[in-house]
């Protein structure tokens, strides 16, 4: 029998791999996409299957995680075996301009979910996957973070997400359900949003490498974590919900770098000289990246990446690094890609990009490029 999963958040970066990596396994696959005002399937544009054509195995539905009864309706309709709540107002500075919209889609959101399953009678037959976060962690009370470190959490998003966590471990407690959170660390990709770091700094500096942008405005470079590629972390996802008994996992590289040694490893892989340039930099001796130069003066061809002040955020998270032993230990999981493995790829699709770009400038074509980063 084909297995059915359903997939909130399947635009998004792990949306978009998952329903990929499922596909390869043989499932029918349902997303919910929500409604734009311009096309916002970008990302699962290669694995469209046109709906007019017989065993399609990819399927998207109009809906969104705010609407209780189209949720319902799609879950009555798909009867899924499994879910996978990607689904969010993910970005945490931005959560705290939109705090109530985030806690309506990350927290209630969820529950709309795992009430549906339950009301519909489904909750014995459907297994749901919460998209669980090292932001629960926030302000760390243990080093490397485990399922057992307490919660500390520094944001309206790492709020509901907690809500989203405990919400899930109720369900599975109070009702039996197979219902389980992956706390993941942060996971990145070419198909990483544009306004989350890692991605603003490859695409930042790849574009200053072609021209098309001058200067890089980073907020907090001391800030820590733990990075792994997205593709690991979505199949430890879908090997969550193949288990005996439903259960939490930390899911992580168990490295750690800063932001700071990101922007370098990035500048390497583009052969750039860049130079910090703001507050708390000269204080640091933080001035070269490439060559450990320490020439205060600019030098022609040098990239300024630069401190801007409205990046930072109202509470920040300093520090994350999981440990995820028992995820080894139980599912046989270990990452496959490492953290300048991941840079590298990430540079060398934004490049292309830039080179596109570039190219089409110097033609004399007007290309917009969008460095709105208000985040
Ligand atoms: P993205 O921001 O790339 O994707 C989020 C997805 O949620 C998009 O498809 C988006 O749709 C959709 N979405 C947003 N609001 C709603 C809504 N109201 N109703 C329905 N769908 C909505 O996130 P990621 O793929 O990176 O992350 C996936 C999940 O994992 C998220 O829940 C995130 O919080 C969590 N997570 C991510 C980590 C990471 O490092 N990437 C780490 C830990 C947890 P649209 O495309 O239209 O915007
Ligand atoms: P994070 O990811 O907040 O960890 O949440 P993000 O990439 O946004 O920030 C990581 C760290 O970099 C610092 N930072 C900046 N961040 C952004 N976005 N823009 C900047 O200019 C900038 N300068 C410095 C941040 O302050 C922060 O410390 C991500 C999301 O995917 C969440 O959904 C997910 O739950 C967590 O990862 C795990």
């Amino acid at each position: 029998m084909t297995k059915r999963a359903l997939i909130t958040g399947v635009t998004g970066q792990d949306g978009s791999y998952l329903a990929e990596f499922l596909l390869e396994k043989g499932y029918e696959v349902h997303g919910i996409k929500r409604r734009a005002s311009l096309f916002n399937t970008d990302r699962i544009d290669h694995i469209y299957q046109d709906p007019h054509v017989d065993n399609k195995r990819f399927i998207l539905h109009y809906g969104d995680l705010t609407d209780t009864s189209n949720l319902t309706r799609i879950l009555q309709q798909v009867q899924p075996d499994e879910v996978y709540n990607l689904g969010a107002q993910s970005h945490v500075a931005v959560s705290f301009e939109s705090p109530e919209y985030t806690a309506d889609v990350d927290a209630i959101g969820t529950l709309r979910l795992l009430e549906g399953i339950r009301f519909l009678g489904l909750d014995k037959k459907t297994r749901f996957y919460q998209a669980s976060t090292s932001e629960l962690y926030g302000l760390v009370q243990e080093t490397p973070q485990k399922e057992t470190t307490p919660f500390y959490p520094r944001s309206p998003y790492a709020v509901a997400k907690m809500y989203a966590y405990w919400i899930t471990v109720n369900y599975r407690e109070a009702y039996g359900m197979y219902a389980c959170n992956g706390i993941l660390f942060n996971h990145e990709s070419p198909r990483r949003g544009e306004t989350f770091v890692t991605r603003k700094i490859t695409r930042g500096l790849a574009n200053i490498a072609q021209g098309l942008e001058k200067c890089l405005f980073m907020g907090n470079m001391d800030s820590l974590r733990d990075w792994g590629h997205a593709k690991d972390y979505v199949r430890m996802q879908w090997m969550m919900l193949q288990q005996d008994q439903p259960k939490d996992y930390v899911i992580a590289t168990g490295a750690q770098i800063s932001v700071r040694d990101f922007i370098r490893m990035t500048a390497e892989n583009l052969g750039l000289r860049i130079r910090f340039e703001g507050k708390g930099v000269e204080e640091k001796g933080i001035v070269d990246a490439i060559t450990g130069n320490n020439a205060p003066a600019l030098k022609v061809g040098d990239v300024v990446v630069s401190v801007d002040p409205r990046y930072f955020r109202p509470a920040e998270v300093e520090t994350l690094l999981g440990d995820p032993s028992k995820a080894k230990r139980e599912l046989g999981w270990t990452p496959e890609v490492t953290v300048d493995q991941m840079c590298a790829e990430m540079v060398a699709s934004d490049l292309l990009e830039a080179k596109r770009h570039a190219l089409l400038r110097a033609h004399g074509y007007n290309v917009p490029v969008s460095v709105e980063n208000g985040s």
